[in-house]
């Protein structure tokens, strides 16, 4: 395994991990690198690039270098499509939408993509994506039959399906804004029946809420929205603090 993914199973002994995700199609080069600068001041553990639209081509790489430019902390991508990469990047979540109807988003983008990684030299990181409901634009977009919010034991499931298929990261998504984050209980279960790696997004706006997913079995913890949409740099570093702290305890 690479760099990254060492990096992060390494931390994973020692904490649980706080990933901020941000969208180049809605934060400019300048604030990108600003957000990952204080993160790392923060404690933040990485810094995953992507979007399900406009989140490519020059624009992405103007965010992914501009990051680099101000942190040290790993930049993962977490692309829509085959679109989403940047040559820019140390490693990219290499996912299968498990849960899509569309073969597209579970092995078409990744076939069209796939030797870009390899010439660009980006770490693939095999990752198992689930969508819960509601689902958001990801959803939507990716063709998605959102997992039911009451029905746990299909994500699990879907999950342990993941990690025989090979992939050694299970994230359960239940899409960008979601007015509620995946429910404790499903993240409960899913972790009772894997071995690799949790990672749980969208949706989680507070510090409790953080903790709450933490506590149910999350091992990284994704936010993004309410740092983007914070109103200020100031308003943002307070909500990446108590995000963190959430998290980290
Ligand atoms: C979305 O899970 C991530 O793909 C983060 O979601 O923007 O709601 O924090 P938020």
């Amino acid at each position: 395994i690479g760099k990254v993914e060492s990096y992060i199973h390494e931390k994973l002994e020692r904490e649980k991990l706080h990933f901020v995700l941000l969208d180049p199609d809605d934060v400019d080069p300048e604030t990108a690198g600003k957000i990952a600068e204080m993160s790392e001041e923060i404690g933040v553990d990485a810094i995953m690039i992507g979007g399900s639209t406009g989140a490519e081509g020059e624009v992405l790489d103007g965010v992914v270098r501009a990051i680099k430019e101000s942190s040290s902390l790993p930049t993962i991508l977490f692309p829509g499509s085959h679109g989403g990469i940047s040559k820019y990047a140390d490693a990219i979540f290499f996912m299968s939408l498990l849960n899509s109807t569309n073969p597209f988003f579970i092995t078409g983008a990744q076939a069209l993509g796939a030797f870009q990684v390899k010439r660009y030299g980006i770490e693939p990181i095999p990752m198992a994506y689930l969508i819960v409901e509601p689902g958001e634009t990801v959803g939507w977009v990716g063709d998605a039959k959102p997992i039911p919010r009451h029905k746990p034991k299909i994500a699990a499931a879907y999950a342990l399906a993941g990690q025989y298929l090979g992939m050694r990261l299970v994230y359960l998504e239940a899409g960008s804004g979601a007015p509620q984050p995946v429910p404790p209980e499903m993240i409960a279960v899913v972790k009772k029946v894997i071995d690799v790696p949790l990672i749980v997004g969208g949706g989680i706006r507070t510090g409790e809420q953080a903790r709450a997913a933490v506590k149910a079995g999350a091992d990284i913890i994704v936010t993004g929205t309410a740092i983007e949409k914070a109103g200020s740099m100031d308003k943002a570093e307070e909500k990446l603090e108590e995000l963190n702290r959430g998290i980290k305890g």
